[in-house]
């Protein structure tokens, strides 16, 4: 059964009506939930929005589009579709039925990395809070508000787990995940990446580039998991992340766009008089979130993954597409580390650099996006292109945390780095600049200066669609 049941209080497609006393539990984190909503959730009052609900969590036709109050969303609960016949695919329970329940074993590792999980969908929505005021377009605005219900969604499906198959400690980690606040001294989100600000929507754009981009390979480790439940939410997660990525993705290609086309028309690089984020600027933006969201991945080499991928927990992006044993016992694998004071790398048992691979997986994905960028500059005739920075370059956790990397992957002395960084990190300037361009253009059809229009709108509507109502 993929179909949707909206005749419930909490939409869902796991029959919660057949257990009252889940129901009951989750009924009670509703209104806390809507209360969190209330207060970290978009701060710009709007009418209503143009947003996407899903309906099935089958493959085709799986979402409808209708303008929908932002209180009024319907959060709910979706699994991707059980396959009956199931088996683990990694690990040392490989070949043996996915489980139905949660293997006592393993409870606190799972829980954890379903706590983790959760925590950066209600961070994103904190951080993203003030955006609204300061929408390029109507068509932005409606994305920004879609990313955020989803998130908002993303966080029920870890709340679902938890409360369903975790008990008494599953409601309270339900609970302390609408404690912590993104950024707050005392109670902060648990990653790094999820506490940094984010104050414009040229921030928000590279977020959604990068740091959603972890999402996806997370997800899809998570996806590949042991425990079935756990699996088919996230597979149902990935189909709407798309999306979100789709926003980075795109958002960035605008504003590569416009700056081009400033450069070109003012035959300048210098085009921030001229309303438009210089290249530079943009390189700078880049560096910071690609480096902070390298560190999600965690550190090079760690035992929590190895414990993690034998428990079958947590498997590796396209695990069935891996030409190896599933189980990595006797294998090795060759891994980032600082080597007599330079960037190089060392070999390790595979298991224990399991969060490399990932990260590699990732960085390559993150290359498609930029040699996209370059495309854009390069039909403007500018050949300076744009740069991924070397993965050791301002890393925070893991084998390069205690070393000062250039962009370029060399190991300087920290007054050296301290004497570069306004070249390769925004700099208190860039975000005033930045801020300086962030005015409302909230006219159907309008679009700010310093982005150019996206080429189609959203489900078949045209750009200048009122994909959001104003108050
Ligand atoms: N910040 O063994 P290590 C998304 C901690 S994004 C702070 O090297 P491990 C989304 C680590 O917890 C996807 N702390 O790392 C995107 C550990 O602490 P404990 C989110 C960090 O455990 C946009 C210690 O340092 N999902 O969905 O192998 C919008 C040693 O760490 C950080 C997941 O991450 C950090 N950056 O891997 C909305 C999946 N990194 O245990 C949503 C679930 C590490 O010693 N999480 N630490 O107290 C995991 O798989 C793993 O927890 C991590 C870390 C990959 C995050």
């Amino acid at each position: 059964m993929t179909a949707i049941d909206y005749s419930e209080r909490i939409p869902n497609n796991v029959d919660l009506a057949s257990d009252r006393r889940l129901q009951r539990a989750l009924e009670s984190w509703q209104p806390k939930f809507l209360q969190w909503w209330q207060e970290t959730g978009p701060a710009f009052p709007v009418q209503n929005v143009y947003l996407r609900t899903a309906v099935d969590a089958g493959r085709e036709g799986w979402a409808h589009f209708d303008h929908v109050a932002l209180p009024d969303y319907r959060w709910g609960i979706f699994l991707a579709e059980r396959d009956p016949d199931r088996v683990i695919g990694f690990g040392q329970h490989r070949g043996e039925p996915a489980w139905q329940q949660v293997p006592g074993e393993f409870r606190s590792e799972l829980r954890r990395l379903i706590v983790v999980q959760g925590d950066t969908e209600p961070a994103s929505v904190e951080q993203q809070r003030q955006l609204g005021a300061t929408a390029p377009s109507l068509y932005d605005l409606r994305n920004l508000f879609q990313v955020n219900v989803e998130e908002g969604r993303h966080l029920w499906a870890m709340v679902y787990l938890l409360h369903a198959y975790f008990g008494r400690d599953g409601r309270d980690e339900a609970e302390a995940l609408l404690m912590r606040r993104s950024g707050d001294a005392d109670q902060p989100r648990i990653l790094g990446a999820f506490n940094e600000p984010t104050p414009d929507w040229l921030s928000f754009f590279m977020f959604t580039y990068f740091t959603d981009r972890d999402g996806k390979f997370q997800l899809g480790t998570l996806r590949e998991s042991g425990f079935d439940p756990l699996a088919r939410t996230c597979a149902f997660m990935l189909r709407e992340e798309s999306h979100h990525m789709f926003v980075g993705t795109t958002g960035v290609d605008r504003v590569v766009e416009r700056t081009a086309q400033l450069m070109q028309e003012h035959d300048t690089d210098d085009i921030a008089a001229h309303g438009g984020v210089p290249l530079a600027m943009l390189q700078r933006y880049l560096n910071f979130h690609y480096s902070v969201s390298l560190d999600l991945f965690g550190g090079e080499t760690s035992t929590n993954v190895a414990a993690y991928f034998t428990a079958g927990l947590k498997g590796r992006w396209a695990e069935d597409t891996r030409n190896d044993d599933h189980v990595l016992v006797d294998s090795a694998a060759e891994v980032d580390a600082v080597v007599d004071g330079r960037c190089a790398s060392i070999e390790v048992p595979a298991v224990i650099g399991l969060n490399h691979d990932l990260r590699n997986r990732y960085i390559a994905d993150c290359e498609s996006g930029v040699a996209r960028w370059n495309r854009i500059l390069a039909e403007h005739g500018i050949d300076t292109p744009l740069r991924i920075p070397h993965r050791a370059f301002n890393r925070r956790v893991g084998a390069f945390s205690a070393s000062h990397v250039t962009p370029d992957g060399e190991i300087i002395p920290e007054p050296d780095w301290r004497s570069r960084e306004a070249q390769w990190l925004p700099t208190a300037a860039d975000r005033a600049h930045v801020a300086s361009l962030m005015h409302p253009v909230l006219e159907p059809g309008r679009i700010a200066g310093w982005l150019a229009p996206p080429k189609t709108g959203i489900n078949d509507k045209p750009f200048d669609y009122e994909y959001v109502r104003l108050a």
